[in-house]
């Protein structure tokens, strides 16, 4: 894993560097629009603590923290009004996982059919 780079996209926008369109916020966690959105619903959500990763954050963050993370990303489904029709929660990890900003974030998709799990190669 690498170590964590605090000049990361996701790292200046907790700092207030830069922009976000929030959607939600709690002591541990902030969410927000994508901004390239692959589907009509497109957020991000982060914890604020410095994760590179899912296997950094499991292995080092509170129980706050894991709770706060969990709920949010229901909360803002809720929010975005996805629950009942359904969406698709992914965490890019890694150079096989594609992970461009190298903050742990979950996306969460939805607001129409997002068709099969993984694209073929
Ligand atoms: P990933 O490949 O899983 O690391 O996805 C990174 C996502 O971050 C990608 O969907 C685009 C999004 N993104 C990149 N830069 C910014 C930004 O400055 N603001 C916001 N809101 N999203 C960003």
């Amino acid at each position: 894993m690498m170590s964590y780079d605090p000049s990361n996209i996701f790292a200046r926008i907790l700092r207030g560097e830069l922009p976000c369109k929030k959607i939600a916020e709690d002591d541990h966690t902030l969410a927000f629009e994508d901004i390239s959105p692959q589907m009509p619903v497109h957020i991000l959500v982060i914890p604020k603590g410095n994760y590179v990763d899912w296997s950094d954050f499991a292995s080092n963050a509170s129980q706050e923290e894991h709770s706060a993370f969990t709920k949010m990303i229901g909360h803002v489904a809720n929010l975005a009004g996805i629950n009942d029709s359904g969406y698709r929660i992914i965490s890019n990890i890694g150079n096989d996982g594609h992970q461009e900003v190298r903050h742990l974030h979950i996306h969460v998709l939805g607001g129409a059919a997002i068709g099969p799990m993984v694209s073929q190669r």
